[in-house]
Parts: C-alpha cells; sequence; structure tokens
C-alpha cells in the first residue's frame, strides 16, 4: 500500500525537475484522480451524430460481439470523447497536480492497466490557464486522516515555493485518492463447511442491508477481532448454492480498491454466508434522497469516476456486474466521497463466443439488450453507468413510469431527456456523458475506459469551474425505492 509520502515523492519525481519551472509555476494545485486526454473531437462529432440518428429510430445493428470484446480489453472504441470543455479553460488554476495514485491499478498479477490509461503522460502536460486558484469546500474536498497529511505534505511543498511567488495563494484541492483498501489481503476464498458461528460473531440486530438476497450484518472475527459484514444467503438447493459458489469465484477475481472484498465463505444445509469487508457509509442510493446532504455535481464526478475505475477493472478481467444501481454503490464513510462497489450475485465471466442472456435485474435498470433478451456485454454495465449517473444529478430516475410495463417501454423506446428543471444547472459535458451511455446499441456506448476519458470525467479545469459553482444536484425528488 503506497503511503501518503510515496504517492506524493513519485508524482513530484515525474515532474519536470528545474527549480526554474517550479517557481514559476508552483502557485497552487489541484489534486486529482486519474486523468487520460480527451479525444479527437471529429470522432466526437461523428458518433453524436449517430447517436441521434439512432435515437431518432434508425435500424440498430447489434451484430458486434467480437469487436465489444476487443474494446473491453484495449479500452478503445467507436465513441470518443472530445475537447469540448477543453476549449473553456480560459479561467483554471496555474498547476493541476495529480498526487494521487489511480484505484485503476489492480493489486495482483492479473491483466494490468497500462500506464497509458492511467493517464501518466497528463501530468507532464498539466499547465493551464492563469494563477487564481480556491480552496475547495465541502464533502468534495475533504478527507481522512490519512488523506489530510497528503494534502498537507503538498501544501507544505506549494508554501515554501509560493514565498518567492505571489504572494496572495489560494488552493482548490480535490480529494480524489482511491478508497482505502481491504484491511486484509486478497484472498481466493473456498467456502467452508464449517459453522460460522465458532469463528465469528454475527450482530443478528446489526443490519447493513438487504435484497435479494437476504441479510447483511456486521460481524467480528473472533481470532483478530476485526470488523466485517456477513451475508446470509439463502440457499436450500443444489442450484441455489450454486448461484452462490458463482459469486465466490467472481468476488475471488477481483481485487480492486473500489470492489467490495471477499474474506471468508461458509456453507450449510439451508444457507452460505459471504463474510466481507465492511465500510460503514451506507448506500449511496441514501445520499441522493437525503434532503440534508448537499450532493454537487463535481461530488457526482467523483462518485462516478471510482464506480468507472471499477467498471473498467472488472472489465479487463472480462467480468460484467449486470446489476449496477445505487443500492449496489457502497459509500466508505459519511465524510469523504469514496465508493465500493457490491453484489456480484449477478455477476459472470464474460465469454465471447458464449450466448449468454440474463433475464433478471430491476426495471428501472435494465439495459434494452436485457429487456430484449438479447446478448449482455460490456456496454449492458455502461447503460446502467448512465442511468446512475443521471439519477445522481437530477435525483430522476430516467425510465421510469407509472408501472414496471411503461418503464420498460420507455429503456425500448429509449425515450428520456433532459427536460426536467433538475437539469438546468447541470453541465454541458455531464449530459454529453449520459448522452454517450444511455444509447439504445450497446454497441455505440462509451467504455469504460472511454468514460474515464471523457471531459466530464478527466477535465480538471471544468471540474475548477464545478467547484466555483457548487450547483446541487437536485436530491430531493427521487422516487421511494
Ligand atoms: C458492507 C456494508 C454494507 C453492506 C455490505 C457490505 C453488503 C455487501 C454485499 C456484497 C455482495 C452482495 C450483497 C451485499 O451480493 O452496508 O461492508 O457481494
Amino acid at each position: 500500500r503506497p503511503s501518503a509520502t510515496a504517492a506524493t515523492a513519485s508524482v513530484w519525481a515525474d515532474w519536470p525537475s528545474t527549480d526554474t519551472w517550479r517557481r514559476q509555476e508552483s502557485v497552487g494545485l489541484i489534486l486529482d484522480g486519474p486523468h487520460t486526454s480527451a479525444t479527437r473531437s471529429e470522432d466526437r462529432k461523428k458518433v453524436t451524430k449517430e447517436i441521434e440518428e439512432e435515437n431518432a429510430g434508425a435500424v440498430f445493428d447489434d451484430s458486434e460481439e467480437e469487436e465489444e470484446d476487443k474494446r473491453a480489453e484495449e479500452g478503445t472504441g467507436k465513441a470518443k470523447g472530445d475537447g469540448k470543455s477543453s476549449s473553456k479553460s480560459e479561467k483554471a488554476p496555474s498547476i493541476i497536480v495529480d498526487i494521487c495514485r489511480s484505484s485503476l491499478q489492480p493489486q495482483d498479477s492479473k491483466p494490468r492497466v497500462t500506464e497509458e490509461e492511467l493517464g501518466k503522460d497528463d501530468l507532464k502536460e498539466s499547465r493551464v490557464g492563469d494563477s487564481e486558484v480556491e480552496r475547495g469546500e465541502g464533502p468534495g474536498v475533504e478527507g481522512d486522516a490519512h488523506q489530510a497529511s497528503k494534502s498537507e505534505e503538498v501544501k507544505a511543498e506549494v508554501d515554501e515555493e509560493g514565498k518567492e511567488a505571489e504572494s496572495a495563494v489560494k488552493e482548490f484541492i480535490i480529494e480524489a485518492s482511491p478508497p482505502p483498501l481491504a484491511p486484509f489481503d486478497h484472498r481466493i476464498v473456498t467456502p467452508k463447511p464449517h459453522q460460522i458461528t465458532s469463528y465469528y460473531t454475527i450482530n443478528r440486530d446489526e443490519v447493513l442491508g438487504g435484497g435479494r438476497f437476504g441479510q447483511v450484518h456486521k460481524c467480528l472475527e473472533n481470532s483478530s477481532g476485526l470488523v466485517l459484514a456477513a451475508k446470509i444467503i439463502k440457499a436450500r438447493s443444489q442450484k441455489e448454492k450454486d448461484v452462490v459458489r458463482n459469486e465466490v469465484q467472481v468476488m475471488n477475481q477481483l481485487n480492486h480498491a473500489n470492489l467490495i472484498q471477499l474474506y471468508a465463505a461458509y456453507e450449510s444445509r439451508y444457507d452460505i454466508i459471504l463474510v466481507m469487508e465492511y465500510v460503514e457509509g451506507g448506500e449511496l442510493f441514501d445520499r441522493i434522497i437525503d434532503e440534508n446532504y448537499n450532493l454537487t455535481e463535481l461530488d457526482t464526478v467523483l462518485f462516478i469516476r471510482q464506480i468507472c475505475e471499477g467498471l473498467q477493472y472488472m472489465h479487463k478481467m472480462y467480468i460484467l456486474h449486470l446489476d449496477l444501481k445505487p443500492e449496489n454503490i457502497l459509500c466508505v464513510s459519511r465524510a469523504t466521497n469514496k465508493i465500493k462497489i457490491i453484489d456480484f450475485g449477478l455477476a459472470r465471466r464474460y465469454k465471447p463466443r458464449e450466448k449468454l442472456r440474463v433475464n433478471f435485474g430491476t426495471p428501472e435498470f435494465l439495459a434494452p439488450e436485457v429487456i430484449n433478451y438479447e446478448f449482455v456485454s460490456f456496454p449492458t454495465d455502461m447503460w446502467s453507468l448512465g442511468v446512475i449517473t443521471y439519477m445522481l444529478l437530477s435525483g430522476l430516475s430516467p425510465f421510469l413510469g407509472d408501472d414496471d410495463n411503461e418503464t420498460l417501454n420507455n429503456i425500448l423506446a429509449c425515450q428520456w431527456n433532459f427536460e426536467e428543471v433538475e437539469f438546468t444547472d447541470i453541465s454541458d459535458e455531464a449530459k454529453e456523458f449520459i448522452t454517450l451511455l444511455l444509447v439504445k446499441s450497446k454497441s455505440w456506448r462509451m467504455s469504460a475506459t472511454e468514460s474515464l476519458r471523457h471531459p466530464w470525467l478527466s477535465d480538471r479545469s471544468l471540474h475548477y469551474r464545478l467547484n466555483q459553482k457548487k450547483n446541487k444536484c437536485h436530491s430531493t425528488h427521487v422516487p421511494s425505492p
């Protein structure tokens, strides 16, 4: 695990080393997450045009399974980010520093994300705009103790440089480091036929979550005192047990800070219990509906970027989540914007030539191909990401009808818009981001890698503007779950 010092040091090591350069430029910092440059605008125009045609009722071609496989692997595809918002970058802080190690980096020896995808090159190109820099406020910039010390370290360095530079130095800091890793190393878990109660104390009164599967309780490993979460899944038949074993298999392959980690599994006659990493922040869904929580567009950027990073990793591991929704995104704590994706109960390995069809899920979040009982693939998760983004920004569900039938019809007609008043203050970049995900034909949706490169998630001068605007997302209009 990188310490704050190591993370900071590695950034400085990547920087141009001349003192002159630093003296001239070190007057302010944006501490930001992974960055990748926006791709060419001609491509974007082309895609936008094609998407418009599609949404206008063109015939969809979904016969591109093999190409999708390649796209998932390479993180490239037809939909490209543009430089649209970069052109609006006039009022940006003088230096943008990325001190944060990206959680894009898987922590195991399985296929790895390349340096190019980590946006390493961007560090070298991070000079923009004039010298006015703002100190960020609110949940988007608060960090935990570890993060605070990291920021201070950089700040100290800036202060030193700043003495020689301009007198009034203000800062704009976005705390965008990955969430803390699980307090245990990644493990390959095999369900044990033992009584879980011999090893763990499950707090039956403390229900962390529930759903289709059963309930999640806070629990304690007696031998170590480790606090964990136990998900009790009723599984009587062999078939039901196989479904849970699949979930264990999937979680065994996933080692990423944005994906909840599996610690152990216990199998008995009537149920299987999964013991997992414990996080205490509650569901992201609750933040959407909490009137007291001031959710800004910049907060949403930070949430969506982490979901994208988790998804990018899953897709590189050839695994589809297939049940992404705000209820399956957990906040690590109340004070920060760190999240972890949960519930791999419907997740599965994507096999290029396997004609995988699924017919499950919550209607509001189902992709058209799922409803149509067609092949599902990596873009199926990207559709759900589009729905989540829409919901976080507006508090509204884009396809929700008066009943399930109407909802399903809205999805199949790809009928959604930004007409509601909730979108008035939302940036064009955010709208474009959603538009490039909520595309009926799955082969035209942005991939996770492309999403991370989209200006809404990657343009630091846009984030600076969003921070200045501090526009609140409308959090009071969400329908009850
Ligand atoms: C926590 C805290 C919490 C809920 C959970 C974990 C739930 C995790 C979970 C994971 C799964 C799944 C369902 C729920 O299928 O409030 O640490 O893989």
